[in-house]
C-alpha cells in the first residue's frame, strides 16, 4: 500500500495528541535521561520545556560543603569523602581538558570529584606567558563539573607560586567571581611548595590569594599547599590560616612515601588539621618507576579511616606509571579496558568500589 506524506503526517499529530497532552510527560524516562547529554538541566531549549529530571546529582545532594573538625561534611552535616581523577599540567596534555572526559570521569568511573591542574610557569608556555588559553582550558573542566554535578578543584599548578603572587591573585580573584556562587567550586591556591618556611613564606602567600578569593566567595573550601612537594602538613599544626573552610594539602606517592608519611598525616589530624590529598600515584615519586600495590591499598585504607577525599594523578596518555590512559587514548573519555593503564585500572576501581 502506497502510504502519502498527508498520513504519515496524520498519524504523527494523533499521536502527538494522545501521547503528550497527559501530564506523565513531565517525568522523563531512565533511557530518556541517559541519552540526554545535560540530564540535570531545565531542557528550556527544546518544545516541551516543562520537563523535570528525576536524577539528583552528586551536588545537588550534597550541596554547599565545609570543613567541620578535620571533616568535609555537606550541607545536611554528613561527612563527604571525595574520590577523583587530576588531569596533568594543562599546557603539556591540556587536550584533555574536555566536557567529554569529564562526563566520563562521572558516569564510568564514578568520580564525584576532579582536579583542573592549571600549569602556570614550567616550561615556557603555560599560563604566566599563555594565560587566557590556559584559562579557558580550566574554563571547560569547571563548567563540565557543574553540568554534570561534581566538584572541582581549581589547582594552581606550579613548585614557585610564591614569585607569582600578583598573578595568583588575579586569577583566583577572576575564578571566584565567576564561580563563587556555586557550590561546586573548590581552589588549591598552591599545588606543590619546594624547600620553604610554612611560617614566613607559604602561609603570608595562602593569607593573600585567599584575601582575593574571600572578597567573592565567602565559604567555598580552599586547600593550602605545604613544604616539601606538600608533605609537612604537621607544620600547620598551631599555625593554621584564620578561616573555618580551610584544607591542607597532603600529596603521595606510593612506591616512594610509606608509613613515615603517614605518620605526619596522622599528627596532623589528631591535632585538628584538616587534610584533602589532592593528588597522588600508586607510582614513585618521580609519577614514573615502580608501582606499589601493597602500599597504594595501605594508603587508601588510611585515607578511608580518617574520611580524606582524593585526586589520582594523572588523566594523560603520557608513558609513565602514574599515567591513567594509555597512548592514544581518546581526549573524549569513552575508553576502554586496553585504554587503561595499570594505575588507571586499579583507581577507577577503588572509585568505583567506593563512590
Ligand atoms: C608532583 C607534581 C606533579 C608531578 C608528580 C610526579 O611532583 F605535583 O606535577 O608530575 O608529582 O612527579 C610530574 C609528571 C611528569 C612530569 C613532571 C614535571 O608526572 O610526567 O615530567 O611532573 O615536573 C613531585 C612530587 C613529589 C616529589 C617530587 C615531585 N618528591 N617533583 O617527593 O620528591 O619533583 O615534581
Amino acid at each position: 500500500m502506497k502510504v502519502s506524506l498527508f498520513h504519515v503526517v496524520l498519524i504523527l499529530l494523533s499521536f502527538a495528541t494522545t501521547c503528550c497532552s497527559s501530564s506523565s510527560d513531565d517525568i522523563k524516562t531512565p533511557i530518556e535521561d541517559a541519552q540526554d547529554p545535560n540530564p540535570d538541566d531545565d531542557d528550556d531549549d527544546d518544545d516541551d520545556d516543562d520537563l523535570v529530571s528525576t536524577s539528583v546529582s552528586f551536588v545537588e545532594e550534597h550541596g554547599q560543603l565545609r570543613i567541620q573538625g578535620t571533616n568535609i561534611v555537606d550541607e545536611n552535616g554528613d561527612t563527604v569523602q571525595l574520590r577523583g581523577m587530576s588531569f596533568f599540567w594543562s599546557q603539556w596534555n591540556g587536550e584533555y581538558y574536555t566536557a567529554e572526559t569529564v562526563k566520563w570521569l562521572k558516569d564510568d568511573w564514578q568520580s564525584t570529584v576532579v582536579r583542573a591542574a592549571m600549569g602556570v610557569d614550567e616550561g615556557g608556555d603555560a599560563y604566566i606567558n599563555n594565560p587566557d588559553r590556559e584559562k579557558q582550558k580550566v574554563f571547560t573542566v569547571i563548567d563540565a563539573a557543574i553540568a554534570e554535578g561534581i566538584y572541582v578543584i581549581v589547582d594552581w599548578h606550579s613548585h614557585h607560586a610564591e614569585d607569582y603572587v600578583a598573578e595568583a591573585k588575579a586569577f583566583f580573584s577572576e575564578v571566584s567571581e565567576k564561580y563563587g556562587d556555586t557550590p561546586n567550586i573548590i581552589y588549591e591556591t598552591y599545588n606543590e611548595p619546594l624547600d620553604v618556611s610554612w611560617t614566613n613564606t607559604l602561609k603570608p602567600y595562602h593569607e593573600d590569594v585567599l584575601a582575593s578569593i574571600r572578597e567573592n566567595d565567602p565559604d567555598n573550601i580552599v586547600i593550602c599547599g605545604t613544604r616539601t612537594w606538600s608533605q609537612r602538613v604537621d607544620e600547620v599544626i598551631g599555625n593554621q590560616i584564620d578561616d573555618p573552610n580551610i584544607a591542607y594539602t597532603l600529596h603521595y606517592y606510593a612506591a616512594t612515601h610509606k608509613q613515615e608519611l603517614r605518620d605526619l598525616a596522622q599528627q596532623a589530624v589528631d591535632a585538628g588539621v584538616p587534610l584533602f590529598v589532592t593528588e597522588y600515584g600508586v607510582s614513585e615519586a618521580s609519577g614514573d618507576g615502580s608501582i606499589d600495590v601493597g602500599e597504594a591499598n595501605t594508603w587508601w585504607d588510611f585515607l578511608d579511616a580518617n574520611n580524606i577525599g582524593w585526586c589520582n594523578w594523572s588523566i594523560t596518555d603520557k608513558v609513565e606509571l602514574s599515567a591513567a590512559l594509555m597512548p592514544g587514548a581518546s581526549f573524549q573519555g569513552g575508553w576502554g579496558a586496553n585504554d587503561l593503564s595499570q594505575s588507571g585500572t586499579m583507581v577507577r576501581a577503588e572509585i568505583k568500589a567506593n563512590n
